[in-house]
Order: C-alpha cells, then structure tokens, then sequence
C-alpha cells in the first residue's frame, strides 16, 4: 500500500478522497488554488501545495503543477478524482513518466475509450449492443446515406466529445447539413478534434450506467447499474439504484457485456459504461467513462462496497475481495445541490453560504466540502453538496430523501434544492416511469422553476 498520495483535485470529492486515503492509513497531499486556500479539503489533508491561481486552466487542469506538487511532497501515486485531467491520457502519462501510479486506467485504455467511435468499436467486439449509426467517424456523404438507411431523427454527436458536448439532434434531412457544419465546429473548438458519428435517436429513454472495478489480476466486479435520467443539459440532477426501468434479465446482460468488455481491453480501476434504455427496455451502449464518478455513493449505499478504497486498492496493486457481481441490497438515491438559480435559467450563483445544516439521520449520508461562512467561487462547478439516502424499497427510499432535504438549509446562496424537492414528490418519478425528457416535460408541472 502507498505510504503518501496527492489528491489532484478540490471539493468534495478532494474530501472523499482524503477520508478513503485516511481510513488505509496512508498520507493525504491536498492541492488548492489561491481561491481554495481556505478550502476543507486543504485543512483535512496532511500537506497541501499551492499550485496556482483560481482560474483551472492555471491550476487544476495545469499538469506540469501537479507532478511538481506530487514530487516535491514524496507521493507515490496520484488520485484525480472527476473532472479536471481524470480523463486526460496526457496526464496519465505525465504520471507515469515521473514515476507516480495514476489511480486508473492506463493512458491507451483511456485513450481507446475516450474516443467515443472507437469505445463502440470495441464494444461490439465484445457482444455489447450498440445504437444504430455508423461504425466510426464519418464524412457528411457517408452520414447522409446511413442516416437515410437507418431513418430519422438522428444524432451526431463527437467523436472526442462525451457528456452531450458536441452533439446534434437532426429531425430531417434537410437539417443535416447545417447540424454536421455546427458539431463539427462545436467539437473542434472544444476538443481540438471535429470527427463526427451518428447514431439513430433512442426516444422515448432511461440513461442507466453499469458501475465495474477491475484489479490488476484480470479479476472483474460490476456493481449494478445507477439510473440518471433526470438530467438537465446533461447535468445530471438525481440519481438512483436500482433503475425501476432495468429487468432482472437486462440487468444480467448489460452487467456480462460489461465484463467482457473489461477483459478485452484490459481494463483496469473503476469504470462506468452508460448506456440508453428504448421504450421496450432495450439497451443501447452510448459511451465509457474512464474515472470515478460524482453518484459513485449511490451503488457505495446499495452494495456496501467502498469505491474509492477499492480504486487506491487496484492502483496498489492489491485484489479485488470481491469478483462477479456484487450483492447489493436496498434502494439509494442521490440528489445534486447545485449552486445555481433555477428561477434563472439554472445561471449559476456563487456567493457566501450564510448558513449550512445538512440533514442528518438513520440512512441520510452527505458528500459536501460546504461550511457555515464559506463563500463559493464561480471559478469552478457548481455542485456544493450531495445528500445520498438508502432505505429498504424505492417508496421507503424516496420519502426518506425528501424527509432529508427538507430538513436541509442552505441560507444565503440559490440552489437547487426546492427544484430537487418538487421532482421527487411528482407523481412521475414516484411512480418510477420517467424519462430523458423528463424535465423538458415537467418544466410547466415544477413550481420552482417558474420565475418569482
Ligand atoms: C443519446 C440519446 C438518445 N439517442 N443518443 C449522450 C450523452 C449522455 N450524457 C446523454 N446522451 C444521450 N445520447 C442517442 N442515440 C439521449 C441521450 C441523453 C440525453 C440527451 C439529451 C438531453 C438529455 C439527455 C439525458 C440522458 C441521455
């Protein structure tokens, strides 16, 4: 086991990281921008470095700073977290190079996978089903006569993209044009690579995403799926295990299409392939995310199994305790508090939390880097806080989330907390049957997205 790691990253997950590397008994090395000297993740660490000013691409996503940091502290190994470089084979690399583990996969699964094109390719090599579409990236003529042969509407989406960015929804032919023209800017402005796909649109959906750890002795463990269609611009604002959409068969299919993938590829530390229900419940495998994730808590609850001490675990070499399918028992649910105004368009709202109370209670955990007093910086995201309940069944589970965030205050700041709430008592979601468009849906049925 490492004796000291640097947690490349901030908020609540650098908090998440830093109890998990406690609880191992191994030095915590936090790192803040001049906006987060003040953060909790610095005081709970052993050591923290500066590493920059508060814009990220001066300090977060800055590796040279990172490895520097890493170095001049006597790390071993480096955990990113979400966000930032934990999906950038560049940085993984840099790791490496400078003789630290990078907690993940390596820099080419990362890079075969992170290409959305090629992560398909490789799936349905390993018998994963896959939205109709085009096999790779592809010019406008070869997207144009799949797109007649498949039918419309279709979605471009990039190559290099992932998350919604760089995607089009195209109705009709005569709107392909302009769409191809649009993503392919969109994509090379955000990820310096224009290359396109298409997929036929799966509509009505439910986004479901099979959470796996995978160790370094070809061992596989997936975890069950978390439920995350009620997303808004591909913010995802509440999640679930087990998906009310998900069959006990499918379920068993998508968790072994999972698991040969892993093997094929040799997948290593903690994933999660996400893939599109179709309104008979059939699966469509739309992409792989390379690190952990922010609702990683919500199969944590339902299987006992702590993620991240299993991630430093792999990356040190160690076996996974478990293989197969974890047991998993109950029902979670995970609500984002996001500090943003929803009377205005979700425009984020950073400022000082006057007051903070987190619920507390039997089966009510709260991820959060939030303190009475603090101010939140608009430099970064806006998630400040995760309240994640699990109860026997999702009726139990449900009205123990709304008991959680009614007993939870965020003075000072708007948030997304009235909006979470009128979600969860909407006939829709307790009745389980929802979907993608849910929110598009609901917008006139939530009372606190109406303007004051
Ligand atoms: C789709 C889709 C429907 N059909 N692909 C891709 C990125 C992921 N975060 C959401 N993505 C989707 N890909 C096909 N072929 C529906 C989604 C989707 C979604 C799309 C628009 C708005 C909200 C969404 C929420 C979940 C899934």
């Amino acid at each position: 086991m490492f004796s000291r790691v640097l947690v490349a990253n901030r908020g609540e997950i650098a908090v998440r990281v830093i109890r998990a590397l406690h609880e191992l008994g191994v030095e915590a090395v936090g790192v803040f921008s001049t906006a987060d000297r003040d953060a909790l993740h610095v005081r709970l660490a052993d050591q923290a470095v500066c590493i920059g000013p508060p814009s990220s691409a001066e300090s977060y996503l800055r590796i040279p700073n990172l490895i520097a940091a890493a170095g001049t502290t006597g790390c071993e190994a480096v955990h990113p977290g979400y966000g930032f470089l934990s999906e950038n084979p560049a940085f993984a690399r840099a790791c490496s190079e400078n003789d630290l583990v990078f907690v993940g996969p390596s820099p080419d699964v990362m890079e075969r996978l992170g290409d959305k094109a090629s992560a398909k390719a490789e799936m349905r090599a390993a018998g994963v089903p896959l939205v109709p579409g085009t096999a790779e990236a592809a010019s406008l003529e070869t997207i144009r006569s799949v797109a007649d042969e498949i039918g419309y509407p279709v979605m471009l989406k990039a190559t290099a993209g992932g998350g919604g960015k760089g995607m089009r929804l195209v109705d009709y032919p005569s709107g392909l044009d302009d769409a191809f023209s649009a993503a392919r800017a969109e994509a090379e402005a955000a990820f310096g690579d224009g290359s396109l796909y298409l997929e036929k649109v799966v509509a009505p959906a439910r986004h479901v995403e099979i959470q796996v750890l995978c160790d370094a002795q070809g061992g596989v463990l997936t975890l069950g799926e978390r439920e995350c269609s009620i997303q808004r611009r591909h913010q995802k604002l509440v999640e679930e295990s087990p998906s009310p959409a998900l069959s006990p068969e499918t379920r068993e299919e998508l968790e072994a299409s999972v698991a040969r993938a892993c093997a094929l590829v040799g997948y290593r530390g903690a994933g999660t392939f996400e893939f599109l229900l179709g309104p008979e419940g059939e699966p469509y495998f739309i992409e792989v995310n390379c690190r952990l994730q922010v609702e990683h808590p919500v199969t944590e609850l339902v299987t006992g199994v702590d993620l991240v001490r299993e991630q430093v675990r792999i990356a040190a070499g160690g076996p996974l305790a478990l293989v197969g399918r974890a047991p998993r028992h109950g029902h979670a649910i995970e609500v984002r508090i996001n500090a943003e105004d929803p009377t205005r368009g979700f425009v984020p709202a950073p400022g000082v939390i006057e007051r903070f109370r987190p619920p507390l209670g039997a089966g009510v955990r709260v991820d959060t880097a939030v303190e009475d007093g603090m101010e939140i910086p608009p430099y970064y995201d806006s998630l400040i806080a995760k309240v994640i309940v699990r109860d026997d069944d999702r009726p139990a589970a449900l009205r123990r989330a709304v008991r959680a965030l009614e007993e939870l205050v965020v003075d000072g700041i708007p948030t997304t907390r009235g909006l979470a709430l009128d979600i969860l008592r909407s006939d829709a979601f307790a009745s389980g049957a929802y979907s993608t468009g849910y929110l598009d849906e609901m917008e006139e049925h939530l009372p606190s997205l109406r303007p004051a």
